[in-house]
Formats: C-alpha cells, sequence, structure tokens
C-alpha cells in the first residue's frame, strides 16, 4: 500500500463493518473511523475496534508445533507440512479418502473457503468436508431455499430497514450482536414504524421493541402459526398477492388453522391479547419485515420454524415487494459467502448443488478434472464431528473451535482425541488446536487480502495493511504447499485475487453468481450484491469468466439473473437499484451493477411463485421432565466472539466479559437459595457445568440462558443437545433440559 490509510472491514460479525487502519505510532495498525460505508457508517462495537489488538499479541503462534514425545513443540514449515501431508495420505492409504476429514469455518474468506472445497474434492479426494456454519444459520439457508429457491441473508439491504412500517426480531439480539446495526431499527421507531421482539429473555435489543414476546425456548414455530392463524381469521390474507406470486397456500393454511390462539398460547406462554396485538402491529402498516437470528434457528425444528414465519410473510403478502420481507440476520464475517462456495458438505462453488450433474460438469471443468473424480455429499458438521476416530481417521480443521462451540463439546472432545492423525490451523492456540499433532500459524485479516459476503449478500474486499509476522503463513499458502506435497502442484494459487478470478469462472450461471465481480470494482465500489454475473464488457476486459455458453449448457436459466430480475434492470432506476450506487447511467460503467433487492419480480423457484410449506408444531428434541425440569438456552454477550478463541485474548474484552454465567429469574434462585453471584451447577443429559448466578427479572422464570464463549468447567456447550433438524442437519443449541443445583460448600 502506498496509501497510509488502509480502508478495510472488521474480521469479525457478519455486519464487516467498514474500518480505516492507520499506521499506529509504535508499529502495528490503528482503527480509524470510515464513515463512507453505509452498513455502519463510521460505527464499531468494542470487538471491531480493539481487533489490532491480537495481531501485535504476545499470545499469537508464530511457529508451527508438531507434537514430539506427546507435548507440542515448535518446528519449522517443511517439517510441519510434511507432517500433515504423511498424515492425510498415510490415512487415504490405509482407509480410503473418506477416512480424511476437512472442517472450515464461516469467517474465512471466500477465497479459503473456495480453495478448502477444492483441496477436499480434487487434492485428498473426499466426501467429508463440512464447516461450522452448519452450526449457524443453517436452518434459515433451507427455509430460505425451499420457499424461495434461493438463501441470501437479507433479499435487501440494510438501508431498507427504517423505511419500512413493522420489524420483527425473532431470536436476535442485535443490539449486543451487531451493535451499529442497532440503529436501523431506532431509526425505524423514529420515522413511526414499530418493532416486535420474540426471545425468551427481556435483553438490550428487546428493551427497544414496542412489543416484546418472550415465549418458551423452542416454541417459535408455534408462536408463528398462532398469527397466522389469527391473520386469516381475522380477513387480513392479502388474497391478490397469495394467487399471483405464491403456491401451496391451502395446505400451509389448513395446518395454520389448527392452532388455535388458546392452544399457542399454552404452547408458548404468549397470551392471546399478546398475539392479537402483535398480529396487528404487523399486519397494518403497507410494509413489514420479519428478521431471524439465532434463536428459532438453532432448534432441531429450525427449518420449520423459519418456514413458519415466512408463511406469515407470504399470507400477507411481504417477500418481494419493496421494504418488505423476510430475511435471516447471518453471523460470522463472511457467513454468506462461506456457504456459497463449496465448504459445505453437499455444495459446489456458487452456491450449486453437488448431486447436479451440470453444476459438477461446470466446476470440473474450471478445475480441470474428470466429474466423475468429484465425491458426492458427505456428513454434516456434529456428525462429522461425531464420526471422529471412527469413520474419518485424520482431520485437518481451519477456521473452527469446536472444543468450545460445538454441542455435546466433551463428547466432540474425546472425539478429537481419539483421531490418528490431526491437524489445526489458526491465529492462536485455541483449545481444539492444543489437542492437534500439528499446528500451523496463521496470518490474520489485516495481513492478507481477501473478500468476504457479509449479511445483505453484499461482496466485500479487505485489504492487506500490514506484512504477517515472520514464521506465519496464510491459509491459502498452507493450502498450496499441502497439495503440492501430497501430488497436486497446480491449482492452488496463493494470490488471492487469482484464486478470485478461479472463483468468478465456477461461480459463473450458478445461484449466487459472481462472475461480474473483480477487484477492482470491490476497491471502487463499496461492495456489490450477487448474483451479479459478467456482461459483455464494451471494451472488452476484465469480465471474460471463461464460462462460454457450452458450459451453462444443461443448466436452468438463473431466474434470479434473468432481465428485471430483482429489479437491477438497466437504467437502474426499479426500486432494486442500490440508491447507494454512483449515478452514471446504472451506476456500474457498463458492468451489471449487482442485487442489492432479490425477487421483485419473481422468486428464483421454477414457477416463479414462492411456496408455502405446511408446517405443524411440534416440541424440542427434549422437554423438561421430573429430574432435569428447567430449560436451558444459550447465545452470546457482546463483549465476546464465538468460542473465544480471539476475544478472550484482548485485555479490554476479557476485562468487560471474563467468564460464563448462568442467567436465572429470582424465583428459580429462589427456590435452589443461590444469591447472584454464588456458583450454581446445570446439569445435562450431557453433562455438568459450573458458573455463577445472574440474577434478573428479564429472564422467564422455567428458563436459564449461559453464553458458549468460554471453555472449561462454565462450558455451555458441555451441556447442549446434538439433536439434529432432519432438514438443516442444525443441532439445537437454543434448547435442552437441566436441573439447576446450589454449589454446596463441604
Ligand atoms: N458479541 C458477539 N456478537 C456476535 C457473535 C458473538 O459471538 N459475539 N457471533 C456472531 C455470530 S456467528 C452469530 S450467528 C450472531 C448471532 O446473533 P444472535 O442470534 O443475535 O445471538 P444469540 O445470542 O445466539 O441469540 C439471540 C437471542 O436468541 C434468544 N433465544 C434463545 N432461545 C430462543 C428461542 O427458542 N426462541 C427465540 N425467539 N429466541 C431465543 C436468546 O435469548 C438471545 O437473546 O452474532 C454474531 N455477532
Ligand atoms: N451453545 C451454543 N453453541 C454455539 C452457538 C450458540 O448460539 N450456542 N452458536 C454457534 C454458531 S452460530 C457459530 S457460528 C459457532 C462458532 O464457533 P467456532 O466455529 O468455534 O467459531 P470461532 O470461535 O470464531 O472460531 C474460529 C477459530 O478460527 C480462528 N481463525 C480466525 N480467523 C482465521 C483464519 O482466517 N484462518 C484460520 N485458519 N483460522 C482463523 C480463530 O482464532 C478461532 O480459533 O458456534 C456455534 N456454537
Ligand atoms: S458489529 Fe460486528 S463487524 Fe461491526 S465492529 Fe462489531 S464485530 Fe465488527
Ligand atoms: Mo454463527
Amino acid at each position: 500500500m502506498t496509501a497510509s490509510v488502509t480502508p478495510t472491514h472488521c474480521p469479525y460479525c457478519a455486519l464487516q463493518c467498514g474500518m480505516n487502519l492507520t499506521p499506529a505510532p509504535g508499529g502495528g495498525v490503528e482503527v480509524a473511523e470510515r464513515a463512507d460505508f453505509p452498513v455502519n457508517r463510521g460505527a464499531l462495537c468494542g470487538k471491531g475496534r480493539t481487533a489490532p489488538a491480537l495481531l501485535s499479541s504476545r499470545v499469537r503462534l508464530t511457529s508451527p508445533l508438531v507434537r514430539t514425545g506427546g507435548v507440542l513443540v515448535p518446528a519449522g514449515w517443511d517439517e510441519a507440512l510434511s507432517r500433515v501431508a504423511e498424515g492425510l495420505a498415510r490415512t487415504r492409504a490405509d482407509h480410503g479418502p473418506d477416512a480424511c476429514g476437512v472442517f472450515g469455518g464461516g469467517g474465512l474468506t471466500n477465497e479459503k473457503a473456495y480453495a478448502l472445497g477444492k483441496f477436499a474434492r480434487v487434492v485428498l479426494g473426499t466426501s467429508q468436508i463440512d464447516y461450522n456454519g452448519r452450526f449457524c444459520m443453517s436452518s434459515a439457508a433451507a427455509a430460505g431455499v425451499r420457499a424461495f429457491g434461493l438463501d441470501r441473508g437479507l433479499p435487501f439491504p440494510l438501508e431498507d430497514v427504517p423505511r419500512t412500517g413493522c420489524v420483527i426480531l425473532v431470536g436476535s439480539n442485535l443490539a449486543e450482536t451487531m451493535p451499529p446495526a442497532l440503529r436501523f431499527v431506532t431509526e425505524l421507531r423514529e420515522n413511526g414504524g414499530t418493532l416486535i421482539v420474540v426471545d425468551p429473555r427481556r435483553t438490550r435489543t428487546a428493551e427497544q421493541a414496542d412489543l416484546h414476546l418472550a415465549p418458551r425456548p423452542g416454541t417459535d414455530l408455534a408462536l408463528a402459526l398462532g398469527m397466522l392463524h389469527l391473520v386469516v381469521a381475522e380477513g387480513r390474507t392479502d388474497e391478490a398477492y397469495v394467487r399471483d406470486r405464491t403456491s401451496g397456500w391451502e395446505e400451509a393454511r389448513a395446518a395454520a388453522m389448527a392452532h388455535w390462539p388458546e392452544y399457542v398460547e399454552r404452547i408458548t406462554g404468549v397470551s392471546v391479547p399478546e398475539l392479537r396485538a402483535a398480529v396487528r402491529m404487523f399486519c397494518e402498516p403497507e410494509n413489514a419485515m420479519v428478521l431471524t437470528a439465532r434463536g428459532p434457528e438453532q432448534q432441531s425444528k429450525g427449518t420449520d420454524t423459519v418456514g413458519a414465519w415466512i408463511n406469515l410473510c407470504l399470507a400477507t403478502g411481504r417477500p418481494g415487494r419493496p421494504l418488505s420481507g423476510y430475511g435471516c440476520l447471518t453471523g460470522q464475517g463472511n457467513g454468506q459467502g462461506g456457504r456459497e462456495h463449496g465448504q459445505k458438505a453437499d455444495q459446489l462453488p456458487g452456491y450449486r448443488k453437488l448431486t447436479d450433474p451440470a453444476a459438477r460438469r461446470h466446476v470440473a471443468e474450471v478445475w480441470g478434472v474428470d466429474p466423475a473424480s468429484l465425491p458426492g455429499p458427505g456428513r454434516s458438521a456434529y456428525e462429522l464431528l461425531d464420526a471422529l476416530g471412527t469413520d474419518i481417521r485424520s482431520l485437518l480443521l481451519t477456521g473452527s473451535n469446536p472444543v468450545v462451540s460445538a454441542p455435546r463439546a466433551a463428547h466432540v472432545e474425546e472425539r478429537l482425541r481419539s483421531l490418528d492423525f490431526l491437524a489445526v490451523a489458526d491465529v492462536v492456540l485455541s483449545e481444539t488446536a492444543a489437542l492437534a499433532d500439528v499446528v500451523l500459524p496463521v496470518a490474520q485479516w489485516a495481513e492478507e487480502t481477501g473478500t468476504t459476503t457479509n449479511l445483505e449478500g453484499r461482496v466485500l474486499l479487505r485489504r492487506r495493511a500490514l506484512a504477517p509476522p515472520e514464521g506465519v503463513r496464510s491459509d491459502l499458502e498452507v493450502l498450496h504447499g499441502l497439495a503440492a506435497l501430497l501430488g497436486v502442484e497446480k491449482g492452488f494459487p496463493t494470490d488471492p485475487e487469482e484464486v478470485f478470478e478461479e472463483l468468478r469462472r465456477a461461480s459463473a450461471g450458478g445461484p449466487a453468481d459472481y462472475s461480474g465481480i473483480t477487484y477492482r470494482r470491490l476497491a471502487e465500489e463499496n461492495g456489490v450484491f450477487w448474483p451479479c454475473p459478467a456482461r459483455e464488457d464494451p471494451d472488452g476486459d476484465a469480465e471474460d469468466t471463461g464460462a462460454g455458453p457450452e458450459d451453462r449448457q444443461g443448466l436452468p436459466e438463473n431466474p434470479r439473473t434473468a432481465p428485471g430480475t430483482g429489479g437491477t434492470g438497466p437504467g437502474g432506476t426499479s426500486p432494486g437499484a442500490d440508491p447507494d450506487a454512483p449515478a452514471d447511467g446504472d451506476g456500474s460503467g457498463g458492468h451489471h451493477p449487482g442485487t442489492p433487492r432479490l425477487f421483485l419480480d419473481r422468486f428464483a423457484t421454477e414457477d416463479g411463485r414462492a411456496r408455502f410449506v405446511p408446517v405443524s408444531h411440534r416440541p424440542a428434541a427434549e422437554e423438561p421432565d421430573d429430574e432435569y425440569p428447567v430449560l436451558l438456552t444459550t447465545g452470546r454477550v457482546v463483549a465476546q466472539y464465538q468460542s473465544g478463541a480471539q476475544t478472550r485474548r484482548v485485555d479490554e474484552l476479557n476485562t468487560a466479559a471474563p467468564g460464563p454465567f448462568v442467567e436465572m429469574h429470582p424465583r428459580l434462585a429462589a427456590r435452589l437459595g443461590a444469591a447472584d453471584g454464588d456458583a450454581v451447577t446445570v446439569v445435562s443429559r450431557r453433562g455438568r457445568a459450573v458458573a455463577p448466578a445472574r440474577i434478573t427479572t428479564a429472564i422467564r422464570p422455567d428458563t436459564v440462558f449461559m453464553p458458549f464463549h468460554w471453555p472449561g468447567e462454565g462450558r455451555a456447550n458441555t451441556l447442549t443437545n446434538p439433536a439434529l433438524d432432519p432438514v438443516s442437519r442444525m443441532p439445537e443449541f437454543k434448547t435442552c433440559a437441566v436441573r439447576v443445583e446450589a454449589v454446596r460448600e463441604d
């Protein structure tokens, strides 16, 4: 970089706040405000503000580690990479390619996620790859595909939120998990709109709401059905929209009519008058939105639950209309892009299906391999972790810390220990890296260039601002080195832009089409929304993706990118065009402008109609009983990120949120005889955890809440239930049955 200011994006959550990095007086970089990025307009939360701390931290890894005589000792890169290649090659020779597993992360850039999926399928030839995004928004993704034919977190930019009439936030604690985004709902209320928050806890987000519904954890499906029942009963259905833009209404309607408000009140604990008030607030304005996050999604019925909220939106004519619709607030920095380019068990780049022969042909051609050589779909994340040490003998893990973050974590930890060989690439010695045979120290966000796709489907460029410390390599360099040692010399470039150029070609014609996006455009624009297919460029430059017409043969026409779809037709005057785009023609200088708003003309289904899916309430996999009478739910606090591997190593954040706790109602605390701050034991069928009680009336008396950011005796995931959603394979992080006991001093 010649300039001393490097505009880039935060390493943490899916908001991908814009920030500037400037040289710090003592070396390294400092965060400075970057007001031009519309998502955060300069605002940052404490995590983003302190992100540079980990770049220069003494606790980060700067040398590979190799297990020798039972302990991890520093080693050179040649030795470390050889050990990894040997470990994987031996497993493959002894047990076949599917005995090699790969586990990725939604924090990895698009380039890394793409290279990792290609590495698994082309170099290892294994079907056994999945990633932590399965634990994140997979239920919303599955429901989105089912209803709309396409999954993109938000089908509209966040800036639409303040201009709608009503927003229902279902199981999102935005105020703590995406603080700068709270502004959008604050502005909504300033503009006269209303906010409904659905959360068993009165969170900082719920405190902002006009109406807070506090259902029992795991009952959002019934709640949404009860609201839909009332919509029908009160004659609030948008008949014309249902007729013209949807299919399957009769079945979905019949299913909802079986959920009487009184029945729903018994299941959820939300009263009939509250249900009626919510329906009125949602239906009366011309425009309204439902946004879900992990609360309703991380359930063993998460896909149906999101489906029920989508049904409510469809019956009232919301999706595919300006300033209206359904969206999912994705979580990780690249939670969106990380699920599009092939680190998912069933997927090829461009959000293509691994089971689709045309998709296999297209991607195999880009990769220069025989389509028949590509393996089929593999196991989902928890199933993959559960198979470690039995069917899967060696694992390459990058960008995740499942010892802390996976459900039934003690079991997962034991499975990791039973592997023949474990390699982990990380920036710090995470709890999972500490179990590895080889640890590979990798570069961090500010030390390398790459793209991410934020929760709006906006593809962004993160730029390198400083060189990584000596002894550290990038994930792309790691994959390049391993591929070469395993006999694949070509196809794993270390330059991120080169990887992105290949990703463009691999994604061309797929649902998540990035072929019209270049690093140059990303550097000039505030991100580009996919789908963004390559156009014939008048100057004949830059946009040749190499995807000739033959490559697309047999692929269904991409309905999102057909002319007029998504409102990005020529001229950019339709409501879909990005209001932030420069005003030259369609704001794209001859390029496809990208697609800020989806579905305005048609949905991405074969017939262009959104599909109602008939769903019915069912109980959680584990309901309270005499032995385990309390519900446990889990989630986040503002100052820690995920497994805490990064944020627990930043002093300021650690001081703000030093350890786990068990949030409980005074009535439950009184029954236990526990005072605020007293250690309590929480016991589930999977194990026990100990942490101080935090007593507050902000939670239901039948429920306790634990954040999951810490390892050790306060690890929430020792308790959680790995019951999986049948469609998305999402584990039930948000509900399990526990017993709470006061810890007695002996
Ligand atoms: N500070 C911080 N920010 C983060 C992260 C982080 O770790 N820390 N992680 C990022 C990632 S990857 C993600 S996925 C997002 C997650 O963002 P959110 O989804 O906002 O986070 P959670 O705290 O997991 O869950 C949100 C709320 O769901 C509620 N809830 C629990 N059970 C239920 C239920 O059954 N129904 C309903 N309706 N609500 C329920 C919880 O009380 C909680 O307040 O945050 C991102 N941002
Ligand atoms: N009980 C409970 N459990 C949960 C959840 C919950 O709500 N409740 N939420 C789930 C959700 S939504 C998520 S997303 C998961 C997340 O949980 P994890 O998958 O554990 O996520 P992180 O803690 O972000 O782990 C990322 C790891 O990769 C490292 N890392 C960061 N950047 C890079 C990079 O560029 N390359 C490499 N190689 N490594 C890097 C970090 O240091 C860290 O060790 O947790 C899930 N677990
Ligand atoms: S809200 Fe998310 S992206 Fe923004 S600064 Fe905080 S962690 Fe980073
Ligand atoms: Mo997540």
